[in-house]
């Protein structure tokens, strides 16, 4: 896939997505947005692909939000228009049925922590630093982080960041709860391309079903979620992958699982 604003490479079913204005720091133009959507809607209808990474070009930023040139000569309607296509590639980034590591290399800001924020998990570099400073532009959040980010750190911590429009470290943001892993800037591609490898050992099926359960599971009760959770489970034991690997450990083997979403 070829485009002006991102970079994309397969290799052995992970998948990389690299914003590439590294002029701009990686800011997300309406161009970007539309080809965002476009490569997350190729990723979704191949199979072949199990993992997806997302990463910035250059050494200094992963996204640094909106692209404020372009923000500044929207009026509100082009704005309503500009957020709403953003959430929807961000939605679509979320709904994945696929595993979705974000690798960020330097800032993520604005809606580049939001972008961050609608993957499964984050990696991080050292030199990483997120926020949400739209507030000192006189704005809002605009693609979803008024909504994700609390429900990841809670409500007060999400408040402070928002009202303040303060920079967390890589360092802080682990803490919180918002990455999971902090290396050094160069080991940051090695570490996130080792864990996606392992991920995509993995089966398809089980793989999707434990995505969409713990997606779905956050936005209701516990008690439905653990039903959703039984539905899943016996789906998963339809599959040929749990035939495999339960016998591969009976059996005292490496299970290598091969289940199609396509097949009978
Ligand atoms: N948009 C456009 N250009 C940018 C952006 C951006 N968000 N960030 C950096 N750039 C450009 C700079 O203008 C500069 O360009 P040039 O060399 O032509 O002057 C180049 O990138 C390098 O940037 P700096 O010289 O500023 O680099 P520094 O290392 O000094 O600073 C910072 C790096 C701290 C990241 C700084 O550039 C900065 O503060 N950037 C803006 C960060 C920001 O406020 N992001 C939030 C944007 S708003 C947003 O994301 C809202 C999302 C929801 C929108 C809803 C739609 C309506």
């Amino acid at each position: 896939m070829e485009f002006k604003n991102l970079l994309f490479q397969a290799e052995a079913g992970i998948a990389t997505l690299t914003f590439n204005r590294p002029k701009a720091l990686n800011a997300l133009n309406a161009e970007l947005l539309g080809e965002l959507a476009q490569a997350l809607e190729a990723v979704a209808g191949d199979e072949d692909i199990r993992v997806l990474i997302l990463t910035g070009a250059g050494d200094k930023s992963f996204v640094a939000g909106a692209d404020i040139t372009e923000l500044a000569k929207c009026h509100a309607l082009q704005a309503k228009l500009f957020a709403t296509r953003g959430q929807h590639a961000i939605q679509k980034l979320q709904c994945l049925s696929i595993p979705v590591i974000a690798a960020v290399n330097g800032f993520a800001l604005g809606g580049g922590s939001e972008i961050a924020l609608a993957c499964d998990f984050i990696y991080a570099s050292e030199n990483a630093k997120f926020g949400l400073p739209e507030i000192t532009l006189g704005i809002i959040p605009g693609f979803g982080g008024t909504q994700r980010l609390p429900r990841l750190i809670g409500m007060n911590m999400a408040k402070e960041m928002i009202f303040t429009g303060k920079m967390l470290s890589a360092a802080e943001a682990k803490e919180l709860g918002m990455v999971n892993k902090v290396v050094a800037p160069d080991a940051l591609m090695t570490e996130v391309m080792a864990t996606a490898k392992s991920i995509a050992q993995k089966g398809k099926v089980s793989l999707r079903a434990a995505k969409q359960v713990i997606n779905a599971g956050m936005g209701v009760d516990l008690k439905t979620g653990c039903s959703m959770e039984v539905d899943a489970f016996a789906l998963c034991m339809a599959s040929p992958d749990a035939k495999e690997g339960t016998t591969a450990f009976l059996e005292k083997r490496k299970a290598v699982f091969k289940a199609s979403l396509t097949e009978d």
